[in-house]
């Protein structure tokens, strides 16, 4: 996969040259160019911002730097596969929101470009004109407001870059195939301990040195959908019922979560007594 980045800030996108992300670069699985939106400036000032249109505070991102980028960068496609055309990625906070779902999505294509918006945001007409010649993704990391694009960029190409082929272990590959529709679009993770077995005066709950694989398989199950409910209470109205076995309901029950016509929901309070009040 290549990619392309293009901030005023291009030493904020140093991390991407460590750890996995670096490696795979490294290794030329990942081919990543990181440019500076002021080598597309022509005045003394370098300027690529100015005053919004119709008033209001800060500056906007003026069209024009992007316009020149965008030609310059897509005049040089892969030489391998000349014809295809890539996808633009312009992290903001009124985008669609970046989920794994997307981020598997993005793993497929072969040529990514990440437009680092600061400031007020990119002048509009700049993302229509690319639209108009490649797909464009306007994308939101979450509910909370960033001071630009870069941040969301090394978030994004992290969880894109570590599901391409040969980017990340063995183990951990192998490990993500078995939990073929992702972690998160289904319940959250439970606890995990290593050595010592004592530690501060902490032990290591029983079960997991008691090697009864299918006592520790449904123990940790119930510390997933424990920390559900607790965590991330919606994910569970998206779960499928039929994932869930008899076990996994009567421990559900016991927090106060049922299968009620073909959905999961919370136990109506005259039914349920929760244990910690509320
Ligand atoms: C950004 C961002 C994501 C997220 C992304 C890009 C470019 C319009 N607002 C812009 C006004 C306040 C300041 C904002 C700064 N900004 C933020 C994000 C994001 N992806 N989840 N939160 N924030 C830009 C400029």
């Amino acid at each position: 996969m290549r990619i392309d980045v293009v901030t005023i800030f291009p030493e904020y996108l140093a991390p991407l040259g460590v750890s996995l992300i670096g490696k795979a670069a490294e290794r030329r699985v990942l081919e990543i160019r990181t440019h500076d939106l002021r080598q597309w400036t022509s005045d003394v000032h370098r300027t690529v911002d100015d005053s919004p249109y119709g008033g209001g505070p800060g500056m906007v991102m003026k069209p024009e730097p992007w316009g020149d980028a965008l030609d310059a960068i897509t005049a040089n496609p892969l030489p391998e596969s000349p014809e295809v055309a890539p996808t633009l990625v312009v992290p903001t906070p009124s985008g669609r929101p970046f989920t794994q779902a997307k981020a598997a999505e993005l793993a497929e294509r072969s040529w990514l470009i990440f437009a680092c918006g600061r400031y007020e945001g990119i002048d509009r007409r700049a993302i229509e004109a690319a639209a108009d010649r490649m797909p464009v993704e306007e994308l939101s990391l979450g509910d909370y407001v960033l001071a630009g694009g870069e941040v969301a960029v090394l978030v994004m190409v992290e969880a894109i870059g570590r599901l391409l082929p040969g980017v990340l272990g063995n183990a951990d590959s192998a490990r993500d195939d078995s939990f073929a529709a992702g972690p998160m679009e289904s319940l959250l993770e439970g606890p995990v301990y290593t050595k010592p077995a004592q530690w501060r005066g902490r032990g290591v709950p029983e079960i997991l040195t008691s090697g009864n694989h299918g006592a520790i398989a449904r123990w940790r199950r119930d510390q997933a959908l424990a920390r559900t409910v607790a965590n991330r209470p919606e994910l569970l109205a998206r779960l499928d019922p039929v994932t869930l076995d008899k076990y996994d309901r009567a421990t559900l029950a016991g927090l106060g979560w049922e299968v009620r016509d073909g959905r999961v929901e919370r136990t109506e309070a005259e039914d349920f007594v929760d244990k910690q009040g509320s």
